[in-house]
């Protein structure tokens, strides 16, 4: 266990609460102090915090204020915030949590009350924070195949028609690929189903590397059949895209004695390239795709079906 500390920046013009409010917390907690909005709002953005106690009535910028534009950052519209005021009436009170804060404690107050609200609510935002990237590890999770850590089918049937929508918008071409290897069932047949497996991670990587650009995807659709949406206004250059991609799977030179069109692990490929405006659906265009391929497997494997 790593004893982390969280930090709370105290935030009040008058230095006598300061220093009160610091001394009740400092045991626990790493404590930054502003005496102004602005101040305030300078350390929220070069540091990292993960709880503000703020004073209301401060020249210049007041709490109400340096909360809302707390709220309105990107960078600290999640840290909670806590103000500590003299004003304890309820029209404030409620206009405290109006602009977004998470308690509104009145002075005088009582150590032991600060302290385990504080607490209270520290733990909070830190149980919100792993929830979050909890949140975002599932959701790459549920996009991602397990085997070889490029896209799955199911991000490919999701993403897709978004795709050809956008390049309908856009008037652009889209490109699409499906890449299957040759004689897989022979390769796991006489090198084992985990040397397949190996070889199906190799195969990924190297289809995941030849895509230099952000909008490239790389998907695995199946168990040894892949698919790659990319991005050409030539149909040419995609061409030759493909022909590299099919070089470059043979030149990993995977020994594989039972293929029948080279001594190593290749693949054969369709590529179609469509304007977006001529696309129907994506079972359309796989369908397509997939008979280009299917002639490539039928004109002797290790080519690109166009
Ligand atoms: P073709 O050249 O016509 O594509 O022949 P092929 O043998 O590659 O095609 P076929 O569809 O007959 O066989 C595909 C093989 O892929 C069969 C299956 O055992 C293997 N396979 C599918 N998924 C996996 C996997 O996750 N791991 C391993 N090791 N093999 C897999
Ligand atoms: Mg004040
Ligand atoms: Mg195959
Ligand atoms: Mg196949």
């Amino acid at each position: 266990m790593t004893d982390f500390k969280p930090t709370i920046l105290i935030v009040d013009d008058m230095q006598v609460n300061l220093t009160i409010l610091s001394e009740i917390l400092k045991n626990k907690y790493h404590i930054k102090i502003a005496k102004s909005g602005k101040k305030a709002l300078e350390i929220v953005e070069n540091s990292n915090i993960d709880l503000v106690l703020l004073d209301i009535v401060m020249p210049e910028l007041d709490g109400y204020e340096v909360c809302k534009i707390l709220k309105n950052s990107e960078k600290s519209k999640d840290i909670p915030v806590i103000f500590v005021t003299a004003n304890s009436d309820a029209c404030d009170e409620e206009k405290g949590f109006l602009m977004g804060a998470v308690d509104y404690i009145t002075k005088p107050f009582n150590p032991t009350t600060i302290l385990a609200r504080v607490k209270a609510h520290i733990n909070l935002h830190l149980k919100q924070i792993e929830l979050e990237k909890y949140i975002l590890m599932i959701e790459k999770i549920s996009i991602t195949d397990g085997l070889t850590n490029v896209y799955n089918r199911r991000h490919f049937n999701d993403i897709f028609p978004k795709i050809i929508n956008s390049a309908k918008r856009n008037d652009e071409l889209i490109c699409f690929l499906l890449i299957d290897i040759d004689h897989f069932k022979q390769y796991n047949d006489n090198y084992g189903h985990q040397m397949g497996d190996e070889v199906l991670i190799k195969f990924a990587d190297c289809l995941k590397s030849s895509l230099k650009r952000v909008d490239d995807m790389c998907f695995r659709l199946g168990g040894e059949e892949f698919g790659i949406i990319y991005k050409s206004e030539d149909k040419q250059k995609a061409l030759e895209f493909a022909n590299i991609l099919k070089n470059s799977i043979e030149n990993l030179k995977i020994e594989h004695k039972y293929n029948s069109s080279s001594k190593y692990v290749t693949a054969s490929l369709g590529l179609i390239c469509r304007h977006a405006r001529d696309i129907k659906n994506i079972d359309e265009i796989y369908k397509q795709t997939d008979d280009l391929l299917y002639e490539a497997k039928k004109s002797g494997r290790n080519i690109v079906g166009v």
